[in-house]
């Protein structure tokens, strides 16, 4: 057996520099924030920042639109900021991984630029289409193919200077790079190179599994004039999507491999996690595996898109069970190699104790926080932490369109309630509060002044986007130091991974699928010995957590697991209690009468 790279037990904390912390008073955060709060982060525990981009950009999509990759956006800082913050993360002991945007660049790129000239050697790096035969170019129609932007509109714009069409999976300033190209290949090793040299530790790496596109013989891309392969049908919004084409394309693992060879080896101490929207757990372990030389670890997405009624925006309560088979079917895949990511939240996703907790009351949000901390954490695989998590922070709860400032949720209004009117205002505004990116994207909440100090309360301007009032009492200062709270509970899950092998690696069971409340499952890991001495014995965990504001039994298939109770009855039970969402004594509670209390949770030692 290979041994385990040094990030088995790590836990991985995601910043989203815009919204962390304001050093100049511009509303906006920035790398000298980050390294002033690299205290903080330390005390909390973790390995591993994963910082959303900071390079160049004109910020049409908050830096996924990358226009420099070696230089970092004024807004943000300097080159000058970055070293500085790898040195001081390092000094703590913290890695530093940053956002890997290569599936596209920013139209402002120095590439792209060139590119619009066909006789320039940039000519090729995008995806340059001519307008549809028989169609005047750049009129409605014209369009080289159906496909739709996951931002909206066609995914295809009208370049005038070339008097062609380019390709955009994203924003129209967000034109894809052209992977089949070697020379793009070589320029994106080239500069992902320059960083590792620099002192960075590794690569988040966007839409990873969407660099690949599916062409015929000749080239062409489906539903493209003289295509092989058909487009798929419109949908509702008058476009066909080109995921099934574009997610995990033919060239995936060449491109992944190909990757790893000019890029990471030979280096060490380095993570590569890839978002791999469109990709199976199946293939999840194919690209995890390390004998095949692709990527660390995946992020898997189903466990977060199914709770909707075909689109996001409108949601569908969560179907706990049917959580429970995704979960299961992303352990499974990776039981004997590779590896997965574990998340609830991140920049794109609403904040998991609105989703699927309850943050009405104070009460209910810091249980079900610990609650939805506790399962996730539990499982086999990374841990990532999405910054304000470790808060128990909440969704925005904006009332009115002027408040977002994300270009998805502004988009999809106009396209769904105004264009395509396929949602009504309502509606769209119900779904936008509730599975909108700015949900996770409000300023981070480090005390109850004016602005949460994210920013000085006397800043001449207002955050970029509005800070959350309940930073009243939601805030990292009230809870440091409350050992009842959402962040000293992260605290300990985080610890408990890095002091337990089993919690780490150990195998993982679910039990009770069907229970529509209750999430249960064991992990277990083998006894282990060094040279002759025994440094972990045999161990088996069973984890149960109420996943509802209701009180609920302990599933019977984790009930014939426990002890037998004259062993409960002579206290055994407390000191096997590893960790619980309260305290140890409601546990054993709750292990005695067979019934759990709203959102408790708990892991004993079987
Ligand atoms: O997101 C890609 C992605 O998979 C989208 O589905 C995204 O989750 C979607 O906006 C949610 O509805 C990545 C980044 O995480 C996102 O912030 C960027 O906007 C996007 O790529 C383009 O770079
Ligand atoms: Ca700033």
């Amino acid at each position: 057996a290979t041994p385990n790279p040094w990030w088995a037990n790590a836990v991985v904390y995601q910043i989203y520099p815009r919204s962390f912390q304001d050093t100049n008073g511009d509303g906006f955060g920035d790398l000298k924030g980050i390294t002033s709060r690299l205290d903080y982060l330390a005390d909390l525990g973790v390995d591993v920042l994963w910082l959303s981009p900071v390079y160049k950009s004109p910020q049409d999509d908050n830096g996924y639109d990358i226009s420099d990759y070696q230089d970092i956006d004024p807004l943000f800082g300097t080159l000058a900021d970055m070293d500085e913050l790898i040195a001081q993360a390092h000094r703590r002991g913290i890695k530093i991984v940053m956002d890997l945007v290569v599936n596209h660049t920013s139209d402002e790129h120095a590439w792209f630029q060139a590119s619009r000239d066909k006789n320039d050697l940039h000519a090729d790096w995008y995806w340059w289409r001519p307008a549809r035969p028989g169609h005047e170019p750049g009129t409605p129609g014209a369009e080289p193919n159906d496909w739709g932007s996951y931002f909206g509109g066609s995914a295809w714009q009208y370049d005038e200077t070339r008097g062609e069409y380019f390709l955009h999976q994203f924003s129209r300033k967000q034109p894809d790079l052209n992977w089949e190209n070697p020379d793009v290949r070589r320029a994106v090793y080239d500069m992902m190179n320059w960083w590792l040299d620099r002192g960075v530790d590794g690569f988040r790496m966007d839409v990873i599994t969407l660099i690949s596109k599916q062409t015929d013989a000749s080239g062409r891309l489906p539903g493209e004039s003289g295509s092989q392969i058909p487009d798929l049908p419109v949908g509702e919004e008058g476009y066909s999507s080109p995921n099934p084409f574009c997610a995990d394309g033919p060239r995936q693992d060449e491109f992944l491999a190909e990757m790893r060879r000019e890029v990471f080896d030979g280096r060490n101490g380095f993570l590569t996690v890839g978002e791999a929207p469109g990709i199976s757990p199946e293939r999840n372990e194919h690209i995890t595996d390390p004998a095949n030389g692709e990527l660390d670890m995946l992020f898997l997405f189903e466990h977060v898109d199914f709770d909707c009624d075909g689109v996001k925006w409108k949601p569908l309560p969560l179907d706990l069970p049917g959580l429970k088979r995704i979960f299961a079917s992303y352990e499974g895949a990776v039981a004997d190699r590779g590896w997965t990511a574990l998340f609830t939240g991140n920049h794109d996703q609403p904040r998991v104790v609105s989703r699927w907790g309850d943050d009405s009351t104070e009460v209910s949000r810091i249980a079900s926080a610990k609650a939805w901390g506790l399962a996730l954490h539990m499982h086999r695989g990374t841990p990532y932490i999405y910054q304000g998590e470790e808060l128990g922070m909440t969704n925005a709860h904006f009332t009115s369109l002027g408040q977002y400032r994300d270009l998805e949720s502004l988009n999809a209004y106009r396209q769904r309630v105004e264009e395509a009117k396929v949602q009504t205002p309502e509606s769209m505004m119900a779904g936008i509060a509730a599975r909108g990116r700015d949900n996770a994207r409000t300023p981070m909440q480090w005390d109850d002044s004016r602005y949460a100090g994210f920013t000085a309360p006397d800043a001449p301007v207002e955050p970029w986007i509005a800070v959350n009032p309940n930073h009243a009492t939601i805030n990292a200062a009230a809870e440091v130091d409350d050992s009842d709270s959402v962040y000293a509970f992260y605290k300990r899950l985080i610890a408990l991974r890095h002091e337990n092998p089993t919690v780490a690696g150990g195998d993982w069971t679910l039990i009770a699928p069907d229970d529509p409340r209750v999430y249960a499952f064991t992990r277990s890991l083998d006894g282990r010995s060094t040279g002759g001495h025994r440094v972990w014995d045999a161990e088996r965990l069973l984890t149960v957590v109420n996943l509802s504001g209701e009180s609920a039994d302990l599933p019977a298939d984790a009930l014939a697991l426990l002890p037998a109770d004259d062993a409960i009855a002579d206290g055994v039970t407390a000191d096997r209690i590893l960790i619980a969402t309260g305290p140890d004594s409601e546990a054993v509670t709750a292990i005695v009468t067979g019934r759990l209390a709203p959102w408790q949770g708990f892991v004993m030692r079987l």
